[in-house]
């Protein structure tokens, strides 16, 4: 099967997905949406693979939600986009037995942060940097934002975090545990691969560890994440949310007004 906007390579045990749209920073499309879906899927059937890793090409991760198709004439509900486009994507990282690892090469902001919080590990590069985005273009968290990061660091710091918008460097990411390990941002590939290569050379086990600490996990996910769709229905309907995908397309500072 061939892609559009991500690249697809197997071996070792172990499948790489790259998003691919390193002049948008890999920000998310209807295309990549479903191209990311379709090679989990293929990667999750795959007898040989025992190991996922996504990364980004070029100097980001993923930017999030291509916020140039976010115009209030473009847009449509944001609900239906995150339960058609995103949530299936958070729940099949979740739901598979094979084991997900993110490879932060750069800036994870937005979606792209919260892809990479689905992960099962996380391993980043000197310049990774992770933003929950969503405060500062008017949004609520989604991709199980609100779900993942309060259970990875602790409430306080999520709330922090979700609600300053603020990028969190790589090192401080691996100080409070949102990461497994920093490398120098050469030689991360080198390192995540060695990394996924382990995982792929495992026991069968590994599924199970990965099944026995989503069971209690399960049920709370869906529900969070049709949650996180209602109110991101809510916040896409905002004058904020159309002052916020101006702002940012305009490279200036949004002013909002709370409604
Ligand atoms: O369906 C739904 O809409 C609901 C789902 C929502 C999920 C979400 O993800 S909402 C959050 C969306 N993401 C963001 O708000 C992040 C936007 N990007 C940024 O804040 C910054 O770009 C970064 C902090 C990620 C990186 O900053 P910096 O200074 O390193 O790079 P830059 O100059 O801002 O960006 C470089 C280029 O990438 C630039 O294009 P240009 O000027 O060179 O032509 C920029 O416009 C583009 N880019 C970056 N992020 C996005 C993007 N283009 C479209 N959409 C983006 N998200």
């Amino acid at each position: 099967m061939s892609y559009e906007t991500i690249l697809f390579e197997k071996g070792n045990g172990v499948a790489t997905i790259t998003l691919n749209r390193p002049q948008a920073l890999n920000a998310f499309t209807p295309q990549m949406n479903r191209d990311l879906l379709d090679a989990l899927r293929d990667a999750e059937r795959d007898e040989e693979t025992r190991c996922i890793l996504i990364t980004g090409a070029g100097r980001a991760f993923c930017a999030g939600q291509d916020l140039k198709d976010r115009s209030r004439e473009q847009r449509g509900s944001l609900g239906q986009s995150l339960r058609e486009r995103y949530n299936p994507i958070i729940l099949r990282i979740r739901g598979m037995e094979k084991i997900v690892v993110a490879s932060v090469n750069g800036v994870a902001a937005g979606a792209g942060c919260n892809l990479a919080l689905a992960c099962d590990l996380r391993i980043a590069a000197e310049e990774a940097r992770f933003i929950q985005a969503f405060v500062r273009v008017g949004l609520a968290p989604d991709c199980g934002g609100s779900f993942f990061l309060p259970r990875l660091i602790g409430l306080s710091k999520a709330m922090e975090l979700l609600l300053l918008g603020e990028p969190l460097e790589a090192d401080e990411a691996l100080r409070i545990g949102l990461v497994s390990k920093v490398v120098p941002t050469k030689s991360l590939a080198k390192s995540a691969r060695e990394l996924a290569e382990r995982i792929a050379r495992g026991p069968r086990s590994t599924g199970l560890i990965k099944r026995a600490v989503n069971r209690n996990l399960k049920v709370e996910l869906e529900n969070q994440l049709e949650y996180e769709a209602q109110l991101q229905e809510i916040a896409g309907r905002t004058t904020d949310f159309d002052e916020g995908v101006r702002a940012f397309l305009e490279k200036r500072t949004p002013v909002f007004v709370g409604k």
